[in-house]
Protein backbone atom coordinates (compact mmCIF):
# COMPACT_ATOMS: atom_id res chain seq x y z
CA UNK A 1 0.00 0.00 0.00
CA UNK A 2 0.91 3.59 -0.79
CA UNK A 3 2.01 5.89 2.34
CA UNK A 4 -0.56 8.50 2.72
CA UNK A 5 -0.13 11.72 4.51
CA UNK A 6 -2.41 14.05 6.19
CA UNK A 7 -1.66 17.16 8.33
CA UNK A 8 -1.60 16.69 12.29
CA UNK A 9 -3.07 19.69 13.97
CA UNK A 10 -3.32 19.09 17.60
CA UNK A 11 -2.22 22.36 19.51
CA UNK A 12 0.50 22.50 21.92
CA UNK A 13 0.85 24.42 25.26
CA UNK A 14 3.21 27.21 26.50
CA UNK A 15 5.67 26.48 28.60
CA UNK A 16 4.18 27.06 31.62
CA UNK A 17 0.99 25.49 30.96
CA UNK A 18 2.58 22.51 30.14
CA UNK A 19 4.25 21.96 33.73
CA UNK A 20 0.55 22.53 35.18
CA UNK A 21 -1.05 20.36 32.66
CA UNK A 22 1.79 17.74 33.44
CA UNK A 23 1.45 17.95 37.28
CA UNK A 24 -1.98 17.83 37.31
CA UNK A 25 -2.53 15.22 34.84
CA UNK A 26 0.33 13.11 37.01
CA UNK A 27 -1.92 13.55 40.49
CA UNK A 28 -5.12 12.97 38.55
CA UNK A 29 -3.43 9.44 37.32
CA UNK A 30 -1.88 8.84 40.49
CA UNK A 31 -5.40 9.21 41.95
CA UNK A 32 -6.34 5.89 40.11
CA UNK A 33 -6.46 2.44 42.47
CA UNK A 34 -7.35 -0.63 41.80
CA UNK A 35 -10.59 -1.93 43.30
CA UNK A 36 -12.12 -5.30 43.67
CA UNK A 37 -15.37 -4.36 45.09
CA UNK A 38 -18.54 -3.31 42.90
CA UNK A 39 -21.69 -1.44 43.04
CA UNK A 40 -24.19 -3.34 40.90
CA UNK A 41 -25.33 -0.46 39.61
CA UNK A 42 -25.64 -0.87 35.86
CA UNK A 43 -23.33 1.28 33.14
CA UNK A 44 -24.92 2.40 29.76
CA UNK A 45 -23.56 0.14 27.09
CA UNK A 46 -22.69 3.64 24.79
CA UNK A 47 -20.34 4.49 27.73
CA UNK A 48 -18.38 1.20 27.61
CA UNK A 49 -18.20 1.13 24.07
CA UNK A 50 -17.21 4.80 24.26
CA UNK A 51 -14.63 3.35 26.97
CA UNK A 52 -13.44 0.69 24.31
CA UNK A 53 -13.15 2.91 21.62
CA UNK A 54 -10.56 5.31 23.28
CA UNK A 55 -8.93 2.19 24.09
CA UNK A 56 -8.54 0.74 20.75
CA UNK A 57 -7.13 4.34 19.39
CA UNK A 58 -4.06 2.69 21.46
CA UNK A 59 -0.44 2.97 18.39
CA UNK A 60 -0.22 -1.13 17.36
CA UNK A 61 2.24 -2.55 15.16
CA UNK A 62 2.13 -1.76 11.55
CA UNK A 63 -1.18 -0.13 13.01
CA UNK A 64 -2.87 -3.90 12.89
CA UNK A 65 -4.85 -3.45 15.98
CA UNK A 66 -4.38 -6.59 16.89
CA UNK A 67 -7.76 -7.11 19.74
CA UNK A 68 -10.77 -7.88 20.51
CA UNK A 69 -13.04 -6.37 23.33
CA UNK A 70 -15.53 -8.87 24.40
CA UNK A 71 -18.08 -7.31 26.49
CA UNK A 72 -20.03 -9.04 29.16
CA UNK A 73 -23.21 -8.06 30.69
CA UNK A 74 -25.59 -10.78 31.11
CA UNK A 75 -25.90 -11.93 34.78
CA UNK A 76 -25.82 -16.10 33.55
CA UNK A 77 -22.48 -15.55 31.82
CA UNK A 78 -21.01 -13.61 34.48
CA UNK A 79 -22.35 -16.45 36.41
CA UNK A 80 -20.33 -18.73 34.49
CA UNK A 81 -17.62 -17.42 33.77
CA UNK A 82 -16.99 -16.98 38.11
CA UNK A 83 -17.58 -20.36 38.23
CA UNK A 84 -14.71 -21.61 36.06
CA UNK A 85 -12.53 -18.60 37.40
CA UNK A 86 -12.86 -19.51 40.64
CA UNK A 87 -12.31 -23.50 40.10
CA UNK A 88 -8.63 -21.99 38.29
CA UNK A 89 -7.94 -19.59 41.01
CA UNK A 90 -9.19 -22.14 43.74
CA UNK A 91 -6.44 -24.23 42.08
CA UNK A 92 -4.13 -21.83 41.82
CA UNK A 93 -4.48 -20.36 45.61
CA UNK A 94 -4.18 -24.32 47.03
CA UNK A 95 -0.74 -25.50 45.27
CA UNK A 96 -0.24 -24.14 42.09
CA UNK A 97 1.30 -21.12 43.11
CA UNK A 98 4.88 -21.17 44.95
CA UNK A 99 4.90 -19.39 48.66
CA UNK A 100 7.11 -16.71 47.39
CA UNK A 101 4.37 -15.50 44.96
CA UNK A 102 1.23 -16.12 48.09
CA UNK A 103 3.70 -13.86 50.75
CA UNK A 104 4.18 -10.96 47.76
CA UNK A 105 -0.14 -11.13 47.33
CA UNK A 106 -0.57 -11.10 51.08
CA UNK A 107 -1.08 -7.48 51.56
CA UNK A 108 -3.35 -7.18 49.12
CA UNK A 109 -6.00 -9.51 50.54
CA UNK A 110 -6.83 -11.72 47.76
CA UNK A 111 -8.30 -15.03 47.60
CA UNK A 112 -9.74 -17.66 45.41
CA UNK A 113 -13.07 -16.03 45.72
CA UNK A 114 -14.29 -13.87 42.72
CA UNK A 115 -17.55 -11.92 43.63
CA UNK A 116 -16.71 -9.11 41.68
CA UNK A 117 -17.34 -11.19 38.30
CA UNK A 118 -20.46 -11.56 38.85
CA UNK A 119 -21.16 -7.67 41.02
CA UNK A 120 -19.65 -5.18 38.45
CA UNK A 121 -22.31 -4.73 35.76
CA UNK A 122 -19.59 -4.91 32.72
CA UNK A 123 -16.97 -7.43 32.29
CA UNK A 124 -15.02 -6.55 29.70
CA UNK A 125 -12.62 -9.56 28.57
CA UNK A 126 -9.54 -8.67 26.17
CA UNK A 127 -8.38 -11.02 23.50
CA UNK A 128 -4.91 -10.71 21.74
CA UNK A 129 -4.40 -11.62 18.35
CA UNK A 130 -1.41 -13.39 17.00
CA UNK A 131 -2.80 -13.63 13.60
CA UNK A 132 -5.28 -12.21 11.63
CA UNK A 133 -7.65 -14.48 9.84
CA UNK A 134 -9.19 -13.04 6.50
CA UNK A 135 -11.19 -15.66 4.61
CA UNK A 136 -9.34 -18.34 6.11
CA UNK A 137 -6.03 -16.76 5.25
CA UNK A 138 -3.42 -15.74 8.25
CA UNK A 139 -2.14 -12.53 8.20
CA UNK A 140 0.68 -11.37 10.61
CA UNK A 141 0.27 -9.06 13.23
CA UNK A 142 3.62 -7.02 14.98
CA UNK A 143 4.16 -6.60 18.42
CA UNK A 144 1.14 -8.30 19.90
CA UNK A 145 1.61 -8.25 23.21
CA UNK A 146 3.19 -4.58 23.57
CA UNK A 147 0.27 -3.59 21.65
CA UNK A 148 -2.27 -4.96 23.16
CA UNK A 149 -0.69 -3.89 26.68
CA UNK A 150 -0.81 -0.16 25.75
CA UNK A 151 -4.52 -0.82 24.50
CA UNK A 152 -5.31 -2.21 28.30
CA UNK A 153 -3.51 0.89 29.63
CA UNK A 154 -5.49 2.78 27.46
CA UNK A 155 -8.85 1.10 28.35
CA UNK A 156 -7.81 1.99 32.18
CA UNK A 157 -7.39 5.37 31.41
CA UNK A 158 -10.48 6.12 30.15
CA UNK A 159 -12.61 4.33 32.78
CA UNK A 160 -10.07 6.55 35.55
CA UNK A 161 -11.32 9.30 33.32
CA UNK A 162 -14.91 8.38 33.55
CA UNK A 163 -14.67 8.60 37.48
CA UNK A 164 -15.39 4.27 37.19
CA UNK A 165 -13.28 1.56 38.70
CA UNK A 166 -11.54 -1.66 37.49
CA UNK A 167 -9.71 -4.46 38.69
CA UNK A 168 -6.85 -6.21 36.57
CA UNK A 169 -7.59 -9.58 36.84
CA UNK A 170 -5.71 -12.34 35.53
CA UNK A 171 -7.63 -15.68 36.18
CA UNK A 172 -4.74 -18.95 35.38
CA UNK A 173 -5.20 -20.25 32.96
CA UNK A 174 -7.38 -17.82 31.36
CA UNK A 175 -7.91 -20.95 28.19
CA UNK A 176 -11.88 -21.63 29.87
CA UNK A 177 -12.83 -17.80 28.31
CA UNK A 178 -12.47 -18.88 24.67
CA UNK A 179 -14.59 -21.60 24.98
CA UNK A 180 -17.35 -19.65 26.99
CA UNK A 181 -17.37 -16.67 24.83
CA UNK A 182 -17.00 -19.17 21.47
CA UNK A 183 -13.79 -16.70 20.68
CA UNK A 184 -11.97 -18.19 17.01
CA UNK A 185 -8.60 -19.60 16.87
CA UNK A 186 -6.30 -16.56 16.18
CA UNK A 187 -7.86 -15.16 19.44
CA UNK A 188 -6.16 -15.84 22.79
CA UNK A 189 -7.08 -13.95 26.13
CA UNK A 190 -5.41 -11.33 27.64
CA UNK A 191 -6.77 -9.42 30.38
CA UNK A 192 -10.44 -9.80 32.26
CA UNK A 193 -10.93 -6.36 33.56
CA UNK A 194 -14.67 -5.55 35.49
CA UNK A 195 -15.90 -2.46 35.12
CA UNK A 196 -18.12 -0.22 37.49
CA UNK A 197 -18.84 2.04 40.27
CA UNK A 198 -16.85 1.40 43.64
CA UNK A 199 -18.71 -0.47 46.41
CA UNK A 200 -19.97 1.59 49.26
CA UNK A 201 -17.41 2.70 51.82
CA UNK A 202 -15.06 0.76 49.24
CA UNK A 203 -11.77 0.16 50.86
CA UNK A 204 -7.94 -0.34 48.85
CA UNK A 205 -4.82 -1.60 50.36
CA UNK A 206 -2.45 1.32 51.65
CA UNK A 207 0.02 1.26 49.01
CA UNK A 208 3.17 3.27 48.23
CA UNK A 209 4.21 4.13 44.62
CA UNK A 210 7.91 4.26 43.78
CA UNK A 211 9.77 7.70 43.83
CA UNK A 212 10.89 9.39 40.39
CA UNK A 213 14.37 8.82 41.53
CA UNK A 214 13.27 4.75 41.71
CA UNK A 215 12.23 4.86 38.09
CA UNK A 216 13.52 7.00 36.62
CA UNK A 217 17.37 7.52 35.18
CA UNK A 218 18.44 10.76 33.54
CA UNK A 219 21.60 10.98 31.10
CA UNK A 220 21.85 15.02 30.20
N1 LIG B 1 -4.67 -14.15 39.48
C1 LIG B 1 -4.85 -14.19 40.90
C2 LIG B 1 -3.62 -13.87 41.69
C3 LIG B 1 -3.10 -12.49 41.60
C4 LIG B 1 -1.86 -12.30 41.01
C5 LIG B 1 -1.28 -11.07 40.99
I1 LIG B 1 0.58 -10.86 40.21
C6 LIG B 1 -1.95 -9.96 41.58
O1 LIG B 1 -1.35 -8.70 41.55
C7 LIG B 1 -3.19 -10.15 42.17
C8 LIG B 1 -3.74 -11.42 42.17
C9 LIG B 1 -6.04 -13.33 41.34
O2 LIG B 1 -6.60 -12.63 40.49
O3 LIG B 1 -6.42 -13.38 42.50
Amino acid sequence: MEAKFIPYSKKTLKKDELLDESKRHYEFMNSRRTVREFSTEPIAIEVIENIIMAASSSPSGANKQPWTFCVVTNPELKSQIRVEAEKEEYESYNGRMPQEWLDDLSYLGTDWHKPFLEDAPALIIVFKKSYDLEDGIKKTNYYVTESVGLACGFLLQAIHQCGLVALTHTPSPMNFLCKLLNRPVNEKPFLLIPVGYPAENVMVPDIKRKEAANVIVHYK
